[in-house]
């Protein structure tokens, strides 16, 4: 079994009892690997691909991931931190002779992840998690972590790509999606607002991925356990984790939902609200406070660009399962940034 041959480079163990796909990413390839061992215990880990392609510096990512757990290690953090575990020669990650990185994480069994499914009880302790983590961060040197995707959440510069794609019509698609371009060039009112704000707004350690597949809850009491995947931790703006947030809580379906239909809730979105001020009131900025609600409709305008710029690209940037998918999920990030912008 190829999962036994990489989990060897992490562990000396006797068997691999099983190995399933776990999540719903977008991006990397995730796991779950039952391990057994000669002392005749029986652990599960995560063994994920880091998908190489778009983070073009797997070292980096690592880095900082152990600079912020070891951090977060000492800092009154209360939930899990979900630290790496280094191959048996004390590497992050290990290399296949296919050039695949792999890499282990401790497994947090009998959790889910509230994607398109939170009530309000659950949206308020995910969004409690999250602020708790900007929060245990705020004192953290911004300046100690490498930027692992460039511009990440630099909407100008996606929308200079989004101009070089559409002109470009690299796969043919452009003439069947003018419906999707023109609504996106509508919204672009809501990119250059925040590109006014950012010289009003600090620059912090931020998630940058902060979506309901991105927090784990405990099945049995329904609290929130860990904030998983900082691969995207780095400087950014508390408006686009707080956004995130919105875009995939607040619809009552997930982002590639097939009709078309997704309603926003507001109760959901209170629950994000004070689930997250109660963790962040404290040290945000007034303008900060003043403007989560903008950083709603900015995730989620952003993500219609990302989602329509890579179905005309040819799908090379997100995970597809059908020609459609990224159209799809085009129009629901488009219909709830209508309903957010309708408030
Ligand atoms: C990707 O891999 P995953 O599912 O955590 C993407 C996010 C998008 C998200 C949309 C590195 O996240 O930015 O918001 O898909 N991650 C990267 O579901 O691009
Ligand atoms: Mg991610």
């Amino acid at each position: 079994m190829p999962f036994a041959d990489i989990a060897r480079h992490f562990f000396d163990f006797d068997q691999c009892l099983s190995a399933a796909p776990v999540g719903q990413g977008n991006i990397n390839d995730s796991y779950r690997i039952e391990l057994s061992f000669k002392s005749g215990e029986t652990n599960c880990y995560l063994l994920q691909r880091l998908n190489h392609q778009v983070f073009k510096n797997p070292a980096l990512v690592m880095d900082n991931i152990s600079k912020v757990s070891n951090y977060l290690q000492q800092q009154a953090y209360g939930y899990q931190i979900a630290t790496p575990l280094p191959t048996r020669d004390g590497q992050w990650l290990h290399q296949d002779a296919k050039g695949n990185y792999w890499r282990v994480f401790p497994f947090f069994e009998n959790t889910f992840s509230p994607d398109g499914i939170s009530d309000p009880a659950i949206a308020y302790e995910a969004a409690r998690a999250y602020g708790a983590f900007a929060a245990a961060l705020r004192d953290f040197p911004a300046h100690a972590l490498g930027e692992t995707i460039p511009g990440f959440h630099d909407t100008e510069q996606r929308w200079a790509f989004f101009l070089t794609i559409l002109d470009q019509d690299p796969v043919g698609r452009v003439a069947g999606a003018q419906s999707e371009i023109a609504a996106i060039f509508e919204i672009k009112p809501v990119f250059d607002k925040i590109q006014r704000l950012r010289a009003q707004l600090p620059l912090r350690v931020t998630h940058n991925d902060t979506k309901a597949g991105n927090i784990l809850i405990d099945k049995t009491s329904q609290k929130a356990v860990a904030v998983i995947d900082w691969d995207t931790v780095m400087p950014g703006l508390i408006l686009s984790d707080f956004g995130d947030m919105v875009r995939t809580f607040v619809p009552n379906g997930p982002e590639d939902a097939a009709s078309q239909g997704l309603q926003m809730r507001q109760e959901i979105l209170d629950a994000l609200l004070s689930g997250f001020l109660s963790e962040t009131e404290a040290f945000l900025s007034a303008e900060e406070k003043a403007q989560l609600l903008l950083g709603g409709q900015w995730m989620t305008g952003e993500q219609a660009l990302r989602f329509l710029t890579d179905y005309l690209a040819g799908d090379v940037y997100f995970k597809v399962q059908d020609p459609e998918h990224n159209l799809r999920r085009t129009q629901n990030q488009l219909r709830l940034l209508h309903l957010l912008q309708a408030i």
